[in-house]
């Protein structure tokens, strides 16, 4: 199957609207890293079906690399230092994706974006992300940077309020996106992950979000 519509010729970036930049096959470098990187993180801090605070099991399988991991349990939405699974300390961010996400940000305008958290989100066909906004993190004026891999999703953008109107905007292996300014507090989802095999990845889509939480 192939990776991208625009095998090595690199895209143009896009403006979804003001502060949401698409970087197409901004990623590409992680290719030779990527399904190592993850297997690693993967044997430190296991992907697991977190719960909602309503009690429901997620269908997307989370873990977390950073100083700060996202988390949902029956008591909330919030930050923690340690994997609750474990105890541990969340692996450390790999200086490759962090190098990344600092690129992307300076890319689209977003200069000093210094990440202390990265949210590792896994789809198996099926799996989807409901409308949501993301407004954990202390300081809304950083941007959030997200890194799509493997099979490729029709990501939900929609407005500042949830009954807003919803675009749906395709996103491929290697696309990156950074989210900052007047669209960092957009409603956002993922429609359910169709089935396929990735050539790297295999039968999966991998989303990395990188923020600043502290
Ligand atoms: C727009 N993840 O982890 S990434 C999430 O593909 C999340 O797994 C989705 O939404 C995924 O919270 C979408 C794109 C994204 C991420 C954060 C945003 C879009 C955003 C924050 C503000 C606005
Ligand atoms: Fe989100």
């Amino acid at each position: 199957m192939q990776d991208s519509l625009f095998g090595d010729t690199p895209q143009p970036d896009q403006t979804l609207c003001e502060g949401a930049v698409v970087l197409g096959g901004y990623a590409r470098r992680l290719d030779p890293v990527i399904g190592g990187l993850l297997e690693a993180l993967a044997q430190d801090a296991p992907f697991r079906q977190m719960e909602t605070p309503g009690g429901r099991k997620m269908s997307v399988a989370m873990t977390n690399c950073g100083g700060s991991g996202w988390v949902s349990d029956r008591a909330g939405y919030r930050y923690e230092g340690r994997d609750p699974l474990t105890g541990r300390p969340w692996p450390e961010m790999p200086a490759p994706l962090r190098d990344l996400a600092r690129d992307s940000a300076t890319q689209a305008g977003f200069t000093g974006f210094d990440p202390d958290a990265c949210l590792i989100n896994q789809y198996l066909p099926g799996a989807r992300l409901s409308l949501h906004q993301d407004k954990d993190e202390a300081d809304f004026s950083q941007p959030i940077v997200s890194v799509s891999l493997g099979l490729s999703a029709v990501f939900l953008f929609g407005g500042l309020s949830r009954a807003d109107p919803v675009r749906k905007i395709g996103l491929e292996h290697s696309d990156v996106v950074v989210w900052g300014g007047p669209s960092r507090l957009r409603y956002h989802g993922i429609s359910p992950v169709k089935e396929g095999d990735h050539a790297l990845l295999g039968r999966r889509r991998i989303n990395l979000t990188f923020r600043r939480v502290l």
